[in-house]
Order: C-alpha cells, then sequence, then structure tokens
C-alpha cells in the first residue's frame, strides 16, 4: 500500500500556548484576563484556521507594480496579494494598532496589544511590518506633538474602521547607508507652497502605505543626523495621484516576499517638517522604539510558530518503529529549541511591558533607563535566535522543511529579515552600549536582575539562579575590563549584548 506523509496541523493558537498563557495569567489583573479572553481566542483560533489556511493558498501571490497605464500616464500603482487585502481589513476591525493609543488595557496595553499580534501573525505574512511602521509613526507624532499633523494622522492611524484607517510607511535608508543615516542624501527645499523633498529611498517597505516619515536635509543645513530634519509626507495628492514619488522598482528579496519593499524617487514630493529643521534622527528614535519591539516580539511569533509545527509533526512522523516525539534524540533537540523561545518570548515581552509602561506615565525612573537598553537587547537578541530556530525547525522536517509547498522554508527566509532590517545585530549591540554609557543604566539592570533572582531564589529555581548569576558576573567583569580599552569595547560588544 503506499504511504503518504501527513502534514503538520495547528489547532486554536491561544489554548496550545502554555507560555502565552502563563505569562498572561502572571501579568494581567485577573479581571483584565478574563475581559480579554474571547479576544485572545477568537484570535487563536483564526491564527490556526482561517488564517494558516489562507496563507499556504496564498503562498505563491506577490505584491505586483505597475508602473505606466495604458494611456500612458505615471500610476505607480501596487497591487498586494489576497491574504494582505484581508489583514488590513482585520487589523482595523480588531485594532491590532489602536489597541496601544485606545489604553482601554492601561499601563499592560501594549502588553495586550502585542499578545494579539503574536496570536494572529504569524499567519498574516509578515502584515506585521506596515503595521510596526504604522505604530511607530502614530507614537512619534503623538510625542512631538505636532497639533495639526497629529489631528490629521492619528485618527486614521488608529482607526477601527478598514474605509479610513492608514499604514505609514518609514523611509530611512539611502544608498549611503541604512545603518549611519546620518549620511542621508536627500534635501528639502522651500518653494512659496512650502517643503519638497529630492532624493531616492533605497528600502521602503510600506511602500502601498498612505503617509511615511522621512528624513532629508533642509537646503544649507550642515552634516550628519543633526543637520536633518523629520519630514510628514502623504504618498498621494486628493486626486490620487502620486505627490511627488516615483516607484522605480520592487526589490526581488530572499523573504518577506509578500512585503512590497522599493526603491523610491523622491522629485518635489510637497512635505511638512514634525518637530523643526535639524535632530532628524533623534526625533525619529521613538518610532524605532516601537518598531524594535515589535521586531523583538515578531521573533518570538515566528519561533513560536515554527516550533508548533515541528512539535505536531514530530506526533506523524514514523521513522525507525516510533513518531519522531518518542525518538529521545529528537525530543531534546526539540526541548532545548523550546527553551531558547521561552527566554526570548519572556524578553521580548518584557520590553512591550517596559515601553506601556513609559507611555501610561506609571514606569519608575529605574523602568524608563531599562526600557532604553532592554529594546536594543530584545530586538538584538531575539533576531539571532529566530534565525537559529527556524533553522533548526527546516530541519526537524527533513526533506519536507525544505520543501517551497509545504510553508516550512518561508519561516526561515523570513526570519533571516530579522536581524537587518531596524539595525543589525551589530548596530543594536553599539546602541546598547550607548544606552549603558548613560548614568544608572547599569545599576538599573543590577537591580532588576537582583530582584527576579532573589524571587526566583524564593520559587526554588536555583540551578537557574546559578546560571544567571554566572552569566551576570560575566557580564559585570567584562565591563570592568572593557574600561581599559576603549577599542575592545566595540569589538566586544556583540558578544556583550548577546
Ligand atoms: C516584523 C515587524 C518589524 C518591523 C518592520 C519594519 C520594517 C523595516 C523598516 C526599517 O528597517 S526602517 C530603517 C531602520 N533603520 C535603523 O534602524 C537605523 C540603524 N542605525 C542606527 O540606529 C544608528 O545607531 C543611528 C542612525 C541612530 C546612528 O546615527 P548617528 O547619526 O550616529 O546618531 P547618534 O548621534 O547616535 O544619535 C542622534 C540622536 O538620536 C542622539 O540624541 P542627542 O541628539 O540628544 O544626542 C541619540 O541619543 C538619539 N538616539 C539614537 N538612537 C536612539 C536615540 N535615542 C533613543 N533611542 C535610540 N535607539
Ligand atoms: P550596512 O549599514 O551597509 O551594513 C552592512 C554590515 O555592516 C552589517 O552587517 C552591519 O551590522 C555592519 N555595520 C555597519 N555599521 C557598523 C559598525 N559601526 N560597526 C560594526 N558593524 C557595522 N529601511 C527603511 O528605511 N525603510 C524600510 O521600510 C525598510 N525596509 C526594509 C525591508 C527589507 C526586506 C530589508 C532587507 C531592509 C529594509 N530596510 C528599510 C533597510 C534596513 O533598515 C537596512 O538594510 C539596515 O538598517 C542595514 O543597512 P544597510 O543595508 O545599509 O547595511
Amino acid at each position: 500500500m503506499s504511504f503518504f506523509q501527513e502534514p503538520p496541523r495547528l489547532g486554536n493558537q491561544y489554548d496550545e500556548d502554555v507560555l502565552l498563557r502563563s505569562y498572561l495569567e502572571r501579568v494581567l489583573p485577573p479581571d483584565l484576563k478574563a475581559s480579554l479572553e474571547d479576544e485572545f481566542r477568537e484570535l487563536g483560533e483564526l491564527s490556526g484556521g482561517y488564517f494558516y489556511e489562507f496563507q499556504l493558498r496564498d503562498r505563491l501571490n506577490e505584491p505586483e507594480l505597475t508602473q505606466w497605464n495604458a494611456w500612458g500616464q505615471r500610476v505607480d500603482h501596487i497591487e498586494v496579494s489576497p491574504l494582505w487585502k484581508e489583514a488590513e481589513a482585520l487589523t482595523a476591525r480588531r485594532g491590532l494598532v489602536a489597541v496601544a493609543y485606545e489604553r482601554k488595557s492601561g499601563d499592560r496595553s501594549r502588553v495586550h496589544q502585542f499578545a494579539l499580534n503574536y496570536l494572529i501573525q504569524p499567519s498574516l505574512d509578515i502584515y506585521s511590518c506596515p503595521l510596526a511602521m504604522t505604530d511607530g509613526a502614530a507614537r512619534t507624532l503623538v510625542s512631538l506633538g505636532d497639533k495639526a499633523l497629529v489631528e490629521r494622522a492619528l485618527p486614521h492611524l488608529t482607526s477601527r474602521d478598514p474605509s479610513t484607517f492608514w499604514t505609514s510607511g518609514q523611509w530611512m535608508t539611502e544608498r549611503t547607508g541604512g545603518s549611519d543615516v546620518g549620511l542621508t542624501q536627500t534635501v528639502a527645499r522651500r518653494d512659496a507652497e512650502g517643503w519638497k523633498l529630492y532624493g531616492t529611498k533605497w528600502f521602503t517597505s510600506a511602500t502601498t502605505a498612505q503617509m511615511a516619515l522621512t528624513l532629508a536635509r533642509p537646503e544649507g543645513n550642515g552634516e550628519g543626523g543633526k543637520g536633518l530634519a523629520l519630514f510628514y509626507v502623504e504618498t498621494r495628492g486628493a486626486d490620487g495621484r502620486m505627490n511627488g514619488i516615483q516607484i522605480n522598482r520592487l526589490k526581488d528579496k530572499l523573504g518577506t516576499r509578500k512585503v512590497p519593499t522599493a526603491e523610491l524617487t523622491l522629485d518635489g514630493a510637497r512635505a511638512v517638517p514634525v518637530a523643526g529643521l535639524t535632530d532628524g534622527i533623534r526625533n525619529m528614535a521613538s518610532m524605532l522604539n516601537v518598531t524594535r519591539t515589535w521586531n523583538a516580539v515578531a521573533s518570538a511569533w515566528m519561533m513560536r510558530r515554527g516550533l508548533a509545527l515541528a512539535r505536531d509533526y514530530a506526533k506523524r512522523r514514523v521513522q525507525f518503529g516510533a513518531p519522531l516525539a518518542q525518538k529521545p534524540l529528537h525530543v531534546d533537540t526539540l526541548a532545548g529549541l523550546e527553551a531558547e523561545f521561552h527566554g526570548g518570548f519572556l524578553l521580548a515581552f518584557r520590553a512591550a511591558e517596559l515601553l506601556g509602561r513609559m507611555e501610561a506615565g506609571t514606569a519608575t525612573e529605574e523602568e524608563l533607563l531599562l526600557q532604553r537598553l532592554v529594546t536594543p537587547l530584545a530586538k538584538l537578541t531575539l533576531g539571532r535566535q529566530t534565525v537559529h530556530v527556524t533553522s533548526e525547525v527546516v530541519e526537524g522536517f527533513g526533506g519536507a522543511g525544505y520543501v517551497e509547498d509545504t510553508g516550512v522554508p518561508r519561516l526561515l527566509a523570513d526570519a533571516q529579515v530579522l536581524s537587518i532590517w531596524e539595525g543589525t545585530t551589530n548596530v543594536l549591540s553599539l546602541d546598547a552600549l550607548r544606552a549603558m554609557a548613560k548614568g544608572g543604566t547599569l545599576e538599573a539592570l543590577d537591580v532588576d536582575a537582583r530582584r527576579r533572582l532573589a524571587a526566583a531564589k524564593d520559587a526554588g529555581l536555583r540551578p537557574g539562579v546559578v546560571a544567571v548569576e554566572e552569566a551576570l558576573g560575566k557580564a559585570r567583569a567584562w565591563v570592568m575590563e572593557a574600561m581599559k580599552d576603549p577599542a575592545g569595547v566595540e569589538a566586544g560588544a556583540r558578544r556583550f549584548a548577546l
């Protein structure tokens, strides 16, 4: 009789996620958790059922750019995949951005929002990319406080109505540098109509967005990040035509293939300064803060999805007389990955907790310092972890893991971007060093770690406590050594951060 392998299956992604449920039990007040549970369960059901199946069906649909219409007019229209269209409507209805701004869950609103996204996004093919940038733009506009811009854009960015919901782009990277953004060559010129931008943006992911925040150098300004200004740009005018923006091409990428990442020319794009005419990089920092938190949580949900599939498959695949789930070495391999994922998850959600407390105004001084440090640490650590875990997941499926229409290789291809965009591992390691150089940060980390270790000791988790104490001891020794050798500090930044 012919034999056929069984595909992996997913159940309700909330009910099956012991880690998420125990975490929420710990950090959400009981009433709040009870009031959100239906919402979590519904998204868990959609994620493991309808949208997972949709994702597999939608696999070969990719965004398509049409630059010209039949009558010779430049249109630069991008058609996204059917899954992405539905993801946009779902985002608005479920408030996947809005929850953070409505703040109905108080200073747990970020935990609430990221739990929703963690549940559904693994089935939405990186639709999280425009959402992260939309959230980052909303946060930046609110933080910088230009009343007219907030009134214009915020209701759209946080809308729960699909017909009025907007996404935002974040256009920073140019050919001169994605890390060294201070090299930006785009210039801003003022004429009778206002400010207009001229230049090239080399990686712009949310090209279908209705607006973007971007950097440009007002004519006459000095070099570097200080000479840049942060600008608000709407991508199309009231007539639907592009606002002095041309889409040159979509990038042909290793992964994130549903994401329309484009190269743009700005040729007189009308723009509005968001907060003065200098310090663009500093003004963009609150955006990076939010998008890097998204990146960390996205890494966690990607590991979770890979492991959920691998665990299920291990129950179905029989080799050498028993399911893989009964082979001690396979079980040990998955358990190691699971432990790595648990650590990553807790770090990412710690960043989310701190962001929520900062925004709600309930964070202590110590927590504000921690937030600045934990965000790059979470982003860089989880970015690397996810590449490792998804690579092991591919191997856990054997040859099937290497075959595209199982949907498994996509996990690894998509994971690789998480350590590149929003600042590479090295750049974020240097950012973490900068954060640590700020007075009080190391002490805040130390106090926080000691408090957690004491709680873990009380709970009887001795072996784990010893391991963490050893790691902290090494980190302290490294800092002491590093102080003696500044060049060594930079060279060792990644090892230290990880
Ligand atoms: C799945 C979901 C994930 C999300 C998807 C998103 C899709 C992809 C989108 C992108 O990739 S967008 C592009 C992202 N690009 C980056 O993340 C840039 C990476 N490079 C850096 O982060 C560099 O460190 C940086 C450009 C910031 C360095 O530039 P500079 O010119 O050397 O700036 P400097 O002097 O370090 O900082 C300028 C000011 O900003 C300083 O403030 P002051 O003017 O008051 O001194 C800094 O303190 C402040 N600053 C910089 N980084 C900060 C920050 N403040 C707070 N937090 C930070 N992280
Ligand atoms: P480089 O800066 O040239 O880096 C090359 C290498 O040098 C990296 O390994 C880096 O770690 C290392 N390096 C750089 N500086 C240092 C240093 N000081 N010390 C040690 N090592 C260093 N950007 C946007 O603005 N908007 C977008 O929407 C967007 N979407 C993207 C979508 C995708 C799919 C990808 C892949 C990228 C996207 N980016 C976007 C760009 C992304 O943010 C940049 O690619 C990234 O920040 C790295 O910049 P770079 O490509 O110029 O690499």
